[in-house]
């Protein structure tokens, strides 16, 4: 992707025109695992999980982000075939009442799956490395993209946060390493129009590249020319600025998670994607 100076602010074409509001879009998370680092299990039961899509439409959110496998540092991975019946169900469920659903998977075939269950957007943390089979089903599927940067598993990506070969740090790293996932995209047929970046928050990231990172939100959308998500909800790295209290609490991250959120939309994010949406609609 050579020119993308041209590229709409607006956000990916293939998307329902409902969605081109103005604002930053709103990205409700419905995590069907047992094990997420801030409401690991209590979505697992479908219905469950069902429910809290609905809850969070009702609220507010634009669009519903559904996982099943966790990305909380040091999680176990699990089979794309346990991951897809985990979120099938709950994919086909929401759709069919007409939310727009995203898929957080890292693997093709669960992705696939869900774009067949009515799911229109496909989020993927490893940005493709994880799945060689991921670009050329972007490109044949035409559907939206969310391509984050990553550098390892949820294992490793703790011990892989140097970015000392880049002069610039890790604004610098981050944009370079996405770079080749759009060179990949592209290689693979994708169109720009499907493509929507993020910088992964957390993900092989100390907390203050984190907040880094999520200083330089608009540099990113300028220097990339695509729309961007954030997603800071309830991570740890927000513990920095709060008391010991929130430190250890999830939860107690949610007004810091929505102060990130007002921040990032007027720095032009695309979309955000959160725990709780009321605070950050409101936000
Ligand atoms: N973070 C998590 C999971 N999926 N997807 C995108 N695009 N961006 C993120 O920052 C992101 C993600 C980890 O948080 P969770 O375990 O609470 O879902």
């Amino acid at each position: 992707m050579t020119d993308h100076q041209d590229a709409p602010d607006s956000g990916p074409e293939p998307l329902p025109a409902a969605l081109a509001v103005g604002r930053c879009l709103l990205m409700g998370i419905v995590n069907v695992t047992p094990d997420s680092f801030s409401d690991g299990g209590r979505w697992l039961a479908p219905e469950a999980a069902i429910a809290h899509g609905r809850e969070m439409i009702a609220d507010g959110a634009d669009i519903l982000d559904i996982g099943g496998e966790s990305t909380r540092p040091g999680a176990a991975p699990i089979t794309p075939a346990d991951e897809a019946a985990r979120v099938l169900p709950v994919i086909r469920a929401l759709a069919d009442e007409g939310a727009v659903v995203s898929v957080d998977t890292i693997h093709a075939s669960t992705a696939a799956a869900a774009l067949e269950a009515g799911a229109l957007i496909i989020n993927d943390v490893s940005g493709g490395l994880a799945d060689p089979a991921m670009h050329p089903l972007v490109a044949s599927s035409g559907a939206v993209y969310i391509c984050q940067h990553w550098r390892g598993t949820p294992e490793t990506m703790n011990d892989l946060t140097d970015y000392s070969a880049y002069p610039g740090g890790v604004v610098e790293g981050v944009e370079a390493e996405l770079r080749q996932r759009l060179d990949s995209l592209e290689a693979a047929g994708a169109r720009e129009s499907q493509i929507v970046v993020d910088p992964g928050l957390g993900f092989a990231k100390t907390h203050p590249q984190s907040w880094e990172l999520l200083a330089a939100t608009a540099r990113l959308r300028e220097d990339l020319g695509l729309p961007v998500l954030i997603g800071s909800s309830r991570k740890r790295f927000l513990s920095l600025s709060l008391p010991e209290s929130a430190a250890a609490d999830p939860i107690a991250r949610d007004a810091a998670t929505a102060a990130t959120t007002a921040l990032v939309a007027l720095a032009g994010a695309w979309a955000v994607r959160v725990h709780e949406v009321p605070a950050n609609r409101d936000a």
